[in-house]
């Protein structure tokens, strides 16, 4: 069996953090028949959190609106994936605070600015750069790196297989699978 727990990525746009979750999902149903559901930032903003934008104070209402939809699922005995940029120190710190000890995985998808504005997949740094996206996560908005996160995984070195079996094998040696 395995244990309640919510697996939330942290890290800036085109780190990594969607094809992560998404590749865990599937991961942990595949290989251990484990339920699995991914909260997806980018998605939420099209329907829950459509009323949000991308001022501090939106961002901090989307991360604790996540966190408690996540319970929401664990509670259910559905193990949460997060895949939010979540950029504030204090409001991952609240979220945690919501789960029993050792149920909260932070995991860090650690990506150089550099490399994720090269990737730019959408477009938006791009925009950003130009001064047509205001607030941009790393550019003209805040981001701030977890100081002790449960996993670090420098997606600018690892493949997502590579990156899925350093989560699995956490999970693993800390019991949670
Ligand atoms: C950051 C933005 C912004 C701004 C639109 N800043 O990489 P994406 O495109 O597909 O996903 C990003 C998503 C970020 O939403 P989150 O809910 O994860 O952010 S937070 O946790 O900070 O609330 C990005 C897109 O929305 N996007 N404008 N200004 N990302």
């Amino acid at each position: 069996g395995h244990k309640s727990m919510v697996i939330w990525f942290t890290g800036l746009s085109g780190s990594g953090k969607s094809t992560l979750a998404q590749a865990l999902e599937r991961t942990l149903f595949d290989d251990k028949k484990i339920r699995s559901y991914v909260l997806d930032g980018d998605n939420l903003r099209s329907g829950l959190n459509q009323d949000l934008g991308f001022s501090a104070e939106d961002r901090k209402e989307n991360i604790r609106r996540t966190g408690e939809m996540a319970k929401i699922l664990v509670e259910a005995g559905i193990v949460a994936i997060t895949s939010l940029i979540s950029p504030f120190r204090e409001e991952r710190a609240a979220v945690r605070r919501l789960f029993p000890e050792g149920s909260f995985i932070e995991v860090y998808v650690s990506c150089s600015l550099e490399v994720c504005e090269t990737r730019d997949p959408k477009g938006l740094y791009r925009k950003a750069r130009n001064n047509e996206l205001a607030d941009f996560t790393g550019i003209s908005s805040p981001y701030e790196e977890p100081l002790a996160p449960e996993l670090i995984l420098r997606t600018d070195r690892l493949t997502v297989e590579e990156s899925v079996n350093q989560i699995i094998s956490y999970l693993i040696d800390h019991r949670l699978l």
